[in-house]
Order: structure tokens, then C-alpha cells, then sequence
């Protein structure tokens, strides 16, 4: 195979992805309540400790250093800085002014995500996303946190992936709050679509009240090429269509538009979404492969292709294509600058990850060729850290993290990132070196 030089455009940002519940342990939220429930967790780990990243960031941030990243993604824990209903803890608040001074240190960027995943216990016995004021509550807590932060040079993620806490939550109830119900997963995508706009609303008043210059604000979605299992199958093709627009689609469209969509709402206005999109988070693993004759909405998916390489665990395919359609698709109906927030697999193979990586970068410097506009990517994840469902598991981690010790050892693949960022692309050289 012949490969040739592929760089990135000048300005375009490197660095790796993490949340608070799966490294910083010490949390007490809804998770930490469904960790207790037996046959929750795969492996029967809990994210007591996690990476200790709580005690221990400072260590992680010198290695993202040495690694040359730019900019490092990172999610606040709302159950820490409003452990109950209206009550504040400046202590916490503190301790992420901290960590956001010591990437500033460091010349790394911030990018703060507002929710990954996790919420406060009261929040969640108060009926979650199901709670018709849960935008207002989310939305409270965001301005708590812009008021606080907002004098840092930072990059806004409002909400992680909504579509998968709807999913995996509401739908398949493998996520707490547990529910296979697809109303509700309706009900909870609509209040997180608000809450998004509650929270984007909250920074753009904090920033303007304070006189500052508005920063970038984007929603965070988890995206898959959805494809049917038989492309000759007009009852497949369909299913796919509609898959896609309900998972890849729905919600920001709603985002970008202004309008709660069908099935969410009428299409009526929601004014707290506008002017709530400066870029799109995309989130990209994998493919899903749908059929008419699975029941998708109880979590059938089509078998896997035995040829590809999966995902610790999750089983994701190795399936770089995808990624090129999904960003291509993203920018032909948005025309909005796309940052790749977070691509990676889970593997104890560093061999793999190398390969996985260097194939989808092909797949985003392809896209940018043909007109895609991205702004950066993010690995996920820094270490290895908790996966949800899958506990201990799943090694998404350029840095290995001994759960024993608490050790950080970066992989090879750490380093080939760092040759990656230093050239701004992929040379030939490294493309011929960890492709072979
Ligand atoms: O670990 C998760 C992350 O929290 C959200 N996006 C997908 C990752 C891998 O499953």
C-alpha cells in the first residue's frame, strides 16, 4: 500500500476526552446508586475509586503535556457541586477552578461538558429527565457553574451524548434510570433537548451580564452509521432511515432549528434553543446494522461481521467508513464547524487502538478534503477508566491505569498520537509504521 502525506488543517486541535463519574472516583450519584444493584455492572466494579483522578489530575495533566495535547475534555459533576436540591458546595467549585487552572498551566484548552451521564440523587429520585422541570433545574445549576467559571478561556459542551442516555436509560434499561419504555425515552429526550437550551441560554445571559465575549457552546451527540442488514430490502431500507433520524437526528435538528420535532413535540418553538448551537460535538465508534425482522427498540441489533475487529465488551465493529459519512452528513444538512469530541475503541491490544485510530483519521482528513469543516479530535479516553455498564473491562485508554495501583503507563499509541499532533497529520512514515 502506497500512503501520502495527510495533514490537517493549521489550528486544528488534538487532544483526549474523559467525564468525572469514570475517572475522579469519590462520586455519589445516580450511578453510584445503580452500582450497588447486583448484575448492573458486568465485571461487579463499582467507580468508588475509579483513576482517582479527583486527587490525582494533576499527574494526568502533565502526562496530556508530555503527549503534546492542545485541549482536554472533561465533564463537571453536578452531584458535587449541588449534593442536595438548592444547596451549593464551594468547595467543589473550587476544586474544578483548579483543575481548570492547572490545564491553563499547561497550555492545554479546556472544554467543560456540563452533563455526562450522571446525576444528583435527588435529582433522580425527583423523576430524572421524566420531571418536566428538570430543564429549569439542569439550567440553575449550569448558571451556578458559569458564574463561577466564566472568567477561564473555555469551550462550553452542554450535554454528553443525549441520545444515549435516552437509549440506553429509557429504552433498553440498561443504564439507570432502567426503564424499556418508549414513551418515556421521548418524554427524556425532550427535557434533555430543553435542557440543553436551558443550559446554553444560562451561559449566553452569565457571559453578556459579565460583559465577556461569548464563548463556544456545543451539545455533545454519540452518532453510528446505521445501515440495514439487507440493502436490498425496501422494509430494511426504511427501518435504517428512520433509526437514523431518530438517533443521528432528531435532537439537533431540534437544537439547531429552535423547534421541539415530532416525535418529541409539534415542531413548536422552544426559544431557550436559539442561538444554542455555535458547533456540533460528534461522538463516533461504530456502525449499527438494523433489520425489519429484529426488534430494534428492545435492543436487537444484527449480528456482527465476524471479519471485523470489535470493541472490548461493547462489540463495536472496527468501521472507520462510517466515520466520513457520519461527518459529511452532519455538515451537509447543519453547515456547522464539527469538533470530533470523542473517537477511540476499548481494547487491551495497543495494536489495535493504533490501527483503529489512524483509520478513522483518514476517514476525517478525507472529509475535510471534500469540504467537511472539523475543527479538532479528541481521543477517548486518556487513561482507562470506568465504562459504565462494562465496569473495568473495556481499556479505552491511550494511558494503561492500573486499578491496583493507580499507576499511569501511556501506551504506544499515546505516542503515536503525539507524532500525529506534532505534524499536524499523518505522514507517510507513520501511516506505513502502525498500518503495517
Ligand atoms: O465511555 C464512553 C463515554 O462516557 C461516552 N461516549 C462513549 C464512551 C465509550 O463507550
Amino acid at each position: 500500500m502506497e500512503y501520502i502525506d495527510l495533514f490537517f488543517p493549521e489550528g486544528f486541535l488534538w487532544g483526549s476526552a474523559a467525564a468525572a463519574h469514570q475517572t475522579e472516583g469519590g462520586n455519589h450519584n445516580n450511578w453510584s446508586e445503580w452500582e450497588k444493584i447486583p448484575g448492573k455492572i458486568k465485571d461487579g466494579t463499582n467507580a468508588d475509586v475509579a483513576c482517582d483522578h479527583y486527587n490525582r489530575y494533576e499527574e494526568d495533566f502533565d502526562l496530556a503535556k508530555e503527549l503534546g495535547h492542545q485541549v482536554h475534555r472533561f465533564s463537571i459533576e453536578w452531584s458535587r457541586i449541588e449534593p442536595s436540591f438548592g444547596k451549593w458546595d464551594y468547595t467543589q467549585i473550587v476544586h474544578y477552578k483548579k483543575v481548570i487552572e492547572s490545564l491553563v498551566k499547561r497550555g492545554i484548552q479546556p472544554m467543560v461538558t456540563l452533563h455526562h451521564f450522571t446525576n444528583p440523587v435527588w435529582f433522580a429520585e425527583n423523576g430524572d429527565w421524566l420531571n418536566p422541570e428538570s430543564p429549569e433545574l439542569f439550567g440553575r445549576y449550569c448558571r451556578k457553574i458559569v458564574q463561577e467559571l466564566s472568567n477561564y478561556d473555555v469551550i462550553w459542551n452542554t450535554i454528553n451524548e443525549p441520545m444515549v442516555v435516552v437509549t440506553i436509560g429509557y429504552l433498553w434499561g440498561d443504564f439507570p434510570p432502567g426503564h424499556n419504555d418508549f414513551g418515556k425515552a421521548i418524554q427524556a429526550a425532550k427535557h434533555l433537548l430543553m435542557a440543553h437550551g436551558q443550559a446554553s441560554t444560562q451561559i449566553r445571559e452569565v457571559y453578556s451580564e459579565k460583559g465577556l465575549d461569548q464563548p463556544k457552546i456545543a451539545p455533545v451527540l454519540s452518532t453510528s452509521y446505521i445501515m440495514p442488514e439487507n440493502p436490498e430490502d425496501p422494509e430494511d431500507l426504511e427501518l435504517a432511515e428512520y433509526i437514523d433520524n431518530l438517533y443521528n437526528h432528531l435532537w439537533i435538528e431540534s437544537a439547531i432549528t429552535g423547534r421541539i420535532l415530532n416525535p418529541m413535540g409539534d415542531g413548536q418553538r422552544y426559544a431557550p434553543l436559539e442561538n444554542s448551537v455555535d458547533f456540533i460535538g460528534v461522538n463516533y465508534y461504530s456502525r449499527m446494522v438494523v433489520s425489519s425482522k429484529r426488534d430494534f427498540m428492545a435492543g436487537e441489533i444484527a449480528p456482527k461481521d465476524p471479519y471485523r475487529v470489535r470493541c472490548e465488551g461493547l462489540e463495536w465493529e472496527f468501521y472507520p467508513e462510517g466515520y466520513y459519512h457520519q461527518i459529511m452528513d452532519y455538515w451537509k444538512k447543519y453547515q456547522k464547524p464539527i469538533f470530533l469530541t470523542e473517537n477511540g475503541i476499548g481494547t487491551s491490544d495497543d495494536r489495535i487502538r493504533q490501527r483503529y485510530i489512524i483509520s478513522h483519521l483518514q476517514q476525517v482528513h478525507k472529509a475535510i478534503q471534500d469540504g467537511a469543516k472539523v475543527d479538532g479530535y479528541l481521543v477517548w479516553s486518556l487513561t482507562d477508566n470506568f465504562e459504565w455498564a462494562q465496569g473495568f473491562s473495556s481499556h479505552f485508554g491511550i494511558i494503561e491505569c492500573d486499578f491496583d495501583t493507580l499507576k499511569r503507563k501511556p501506551r504506544e499509541s499515546a505516542f503515536m498520537l503525539r507524532k500525529i499532533i506534532k505534524d499536524n497529520g499523518l505522514v507517510k512514515e507513520t501511516q506505513e509504521t502502525y498500518l503495517a
